[in-house]
């Protein structure tokens, strides 16, 4: 079975602060709010896998060594091409890069597609076109985890499912929630 994937941070104790952040740029006519249990940082996009290679990629995972770090994000941005409005960090911590290296070597041994050109971000809008006016708020998120997810498709729309997480600064695997 194929199974469209990317590992990511979740942002969901941000929850309530990524949807003011949505409240207060609606104002300026962005329709199309991501839903807030889909809030996330894409570290990897891997795109459809086929169901073989999970076990690898779970190994590739767990062999991954980092502390837990803080990203302060502290700006918003468009992604023309993609049209999505984003908040981000105007300085990325040099953990996050750690982190994204350290996946980016792993995924490249296991013959995956990896992205070098990496922008931090946690999508508030799709289908957007313009960026964003309001001041952007200064918001921490603590980064203890990251995540293997599985993007689905259903009849109330796109959710993303956590497949396997992994504590940083540890190496427990935790099995599926
Ligand atoms: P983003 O919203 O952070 O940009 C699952 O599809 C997630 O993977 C999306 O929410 C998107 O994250 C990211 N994604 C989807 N298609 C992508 C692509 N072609 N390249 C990079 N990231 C992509």
């Amino acid at each position: 079975m194929q199974r469209r994937l990317f590992f990511a941070l979740p942002a969901q104790e941000l929850r309530s602060e990524l949807k003011h952040c949505q409240h207060e740029l609606l104002t300026e006519g962005h329709k199309k709010p991501v839903k807030a249990d889909n809030f996330h940082l894409t570290l990897h996009f891997l795109g459809m896998q086929d169901d073989s290679i999970l076990p690898a990629l779970y190994k590739a995972a767990a062999d991954i060594e980092c502390a837990p770090f803080e990203i302060r994000l502290d700006q918003y941005g468009l992604f023309h091409h993609a049209r999505c409005l984003w908040l981000g960090p105007s300085h990325p911590p040099a953990a996050l890069q750690v982190l994204f290296s350290r996946l980016s070597d792993k995924l490249k041994v296991l013959g995956l597609d990896v992205s070098s050109n990496y922008q931090p971000h946690i999508t508030l809008f799709r289908n957007a076109h313009t960026p964003a006016q309001a001041l952007a708020p200064e918001l921490e998120l603590a980064v203890s985890e990251f995540i293997l997810y599985e993007s689905c498709s259903t009849a109330e729309g796109v959710i993303y499912m956590p497949l396997r997480r992994w504590a940083l600064g540890k190496h427990s695997v935790h099995e599926k929630p």
